[in-house]
């Protein structure tokens, strides 16, 4: 479709500003079909960058293999452009708004030379419903179109919806790797020098402007961008949740539903823990969203949450048919594979897939590698940020709600993180400040989710929000403390818990089996919304008694006890942590009821 037969005039005139000063080789308005899907692939092919994988194997998949310096979210480059640098807070990059448009500006300038500017109109959530959110991305990288074809609904239903003078987020994104003529990509993934990314957003205009790099968060612009970051701020002002967690559906052997929500941050379980195949008979786990909830309150004063994607893009590594088989088996077909290694007869394959690399198999960045088991020190052959995207109706387990425009009402919100000591494998909180505590607390080991961040260090990611807020921090846990302050009816507010399936002996292995066993805890937790399940008060939250949860196999009575077990020394310093290094942080806008949380904590700690 071309520009000039666009009905929305704002739409078509920021458009044309913006091909004036990309200066593409020509502009096409994308329309969602599976022959453009198609035609997408096809271009990135004849440009080098996709591989076909095996039909028979792998029916309708591509491998692509993305420049070293473009692999994960960039942290260091990402910006919160408020007009006042004290509404993005400590946590997140700022700059002037009008300065930041300016550099920028200059970048953009000529950006697309040589290349096609796609628009890409895309809604989060299902098409006309009312929670869903309209965006329009520009770009020039047909790989974003392919994925966002996948990621988001796309095409000409969005436009239909968008009317004469809907409302749109409007995001920018260019790799930022003009070609000259006759210049081609020939097997380049194109991006910019790290020194020139920018992923910035405008809470205010509500804008996103990307540049530089064409990979995952970055460059897919409805998912953290819009649906977290702009997202967050919509619904600060709005007066709901855009929350960084999954939504699974939970069936008990009697045939009661219930929906819980889970916030962890990247790489620490939120895809495989809402397709989980429980090792509990007569337990069952649908799959309504790996990713991004948002939430809003019904007529009834509960909370309902929809998914705004349409797809998952997941971790590969770590993920094979025991520890997610319904990951494996939704990305059977129909799916995009990026930096993941490629055996000889054009399959994938990623550490921790549940079998050997099969002889000589090609690395994520295009060499030879063969396993070498004796040597620790390998490089693997699939990078740790390595990721799929596969359509989530492919999901052999996605639940008949799950594009539900009303969403489903949540009983449970967890929060965790990757705790080798101290917090246990679940805790739950007094109440909805204490819970509100809880979730500003939240500290993981650093995954290899973003680039620059250091992995296997322990971070605070209050939320598993840190990077995802599109505000000041400290006025996102007073938006929390006030949901539950206003709420119509406090009963019917969800109950929160903490887990932390990832408590490490002193060998280092892991103590709680984790994945499908984790049905266990989600069992517990299922019935302690019903007020039952043995829990015992303790000085850090309502733990469960030593026989409330059925062991599983390999975990011995005393390692139950040490996953339940009040550490009172390790929270005394953990508490300590919170006082010194990362409350303050918050300075002012941190909320007096949280301060009054961390006092009580400190009080019950000293007996
Ligand atoms: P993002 O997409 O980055 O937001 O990540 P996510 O939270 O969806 O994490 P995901 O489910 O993709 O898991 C990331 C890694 O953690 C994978 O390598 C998993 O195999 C591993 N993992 C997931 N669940 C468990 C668990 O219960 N125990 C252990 N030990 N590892 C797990
Ligand atoms: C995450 O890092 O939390 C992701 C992957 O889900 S990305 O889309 O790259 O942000
Ligand atoms: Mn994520």
């Amino acid at each position: 479709m071309q520009t000039s037969e666009l009905k929305h005039a704002q739409l078509k005139k920021w458009i044309e500003d913006a091909a004036a000063l990309m200066q593409p080789d020509s502009v096409e308005v994308c329309d969602g079909t599976q022959a453009e899907y198609d035609r997408m692939i096809q271009i990135t092919k004849d440009a080098g960058l996709a591989t076909e994988l095996n039909p028979q194997k792998r029916p309708g998949c591509v491998l692509f293999r993305s420049d070293p310096s473009d692999v994960a979210r960039v942290e260091a480059r990402t910006y919160i452009a408020s007009k006042s640098k004290d509404d993005a807070g400590p946590t997140n990059n700022w700059v002037d708004p009008a300065e930041l448009k300016k550099t920028m500006s200059e970048l953009y300038k000529g950006s697309m030379k040589g290349r096609v500017m796609y628009v890409i109109p895309f809604s989060m959530g299902p098409v006309g419903s009312n929670i869903a959110k309209i965006g329009v991305e520009i770009t020039d990288s047909p790989y974003v179109v392919a994925n966002m074809h996948i990621m988001a609904r796309v095409g000409s239903k969005v436009l239909d919806v968008l009317g004469k003078d809907g409302f749109f987020v409007p995001c920018f994104h260019s790799v930022g790797k003009p070609l000259s003529p006759g210049q081609k990509d020939n097997g380049v993934w194109p991006c910019a020098p790290m020194d020139k990314k920018y992923i910035s957003h405008f809470p205010e205009t509500r804008e996103i402007w990307s540049y530089g790099s064409g990979y995952g968060g970055n460059a897919l612009l409805g998912k953290k961008c819009l649906a977290l970051r702009i997202a967050s701020v919509l619904a600060r002002d709005e007066g709901w949740l855009a929350e960084h967690m999954l939504i699974l559906k939970i069936t008990n052997p009697e045939g009661k539903v219930k929906y819980i929500t889970g916030a962890f941050p990247s790489a620490c379980g939120k895809t495989n823990l809402a397709m989980l195949i429980p090792t509990l008979p007569g337990w069952k786990v649908e799959t309504v969203g790996d990713d991004i909830a948002w939430m809003k309150f019904g007529e009834d004063g509960r909370l309902y949450a929809i998914n705004p994607e349409a797809g998952f893009f997941g971790v590969a590594p770590g993920t094979n048919n025991e520890s997610n088989k319904n990951a494996m088996d939704t990305i059977q077909k129909n799916t995009i594979f990026t930096n993941v290694a490629l055996t000889a007869d054009k399959d994938v394959w990623w550490e921790g897939i549940g079998y050997d690399a099969p002889g000589e198999v090609t690395d994520w960045k295009g060499k030879p590698w063969k396993q070498d088991k004796a040597n620790k020190e390998q490089e693997p052959a699939a990078h740790p940020n390595s990721r799929f995207t596969g359509p989530a109706k492919q999901c052999p387990v996605v639940a008949k709600e799950w594009e539900d425009p009303k969403g489903v009402p949540i009983s449970a919100f967890l929060f965790g993180g990757r705790r080798p000591k101290t917090i246990p494998l679940v805790n739950q909180a007094k109440d909805w400040a204490h819970g509100v505590f809880m979730g500003s607390i939240v500290g993981s080991e650093v995954t290899a989710a973003a680039l620059d961040v250091k992995a296997g260090t322990i971070r605070r990611d209050p939320f598993a929000m840190l990077p995802f807020c599109g505000y000041h921090m400290g006025d996102y846990f007073k938006h929390w403390l006030n949901l539950g302050k206003n709420a119509k009816d406090p009963s019917k507010l969800p109950k929160i818990f903490f887990v932390n399936w990832f408590r490490k002996n002193d060998a280092g292995k892991f103590i709680w089996p984790g994945y499908g066993d984790n049905s266990r805890v989600l069992a517990w937790i299922f019935d302690r919304c019903d007020g039952k399940g043995g829990a015992v008060e303790t000085p850090i939250g309502t733990l469960p008694t030593p026989d409330a949860i059925v062991r599983p196999n390999g975990v011995s009575e005393d390692d139950m006890k040490e996953i339940l077990k009040v550490d009172i020394e390790g929270w005394k310093a953990e508490i300590a942590d919170v006082r010194a290094n990362h409350y303050p942080k918050f300075g002012a806008k941190l909320p007096a009821e949280l301060n009054d949380q961390l006092s009580a904590i400190e009080k019950r700690l000293a007996g």
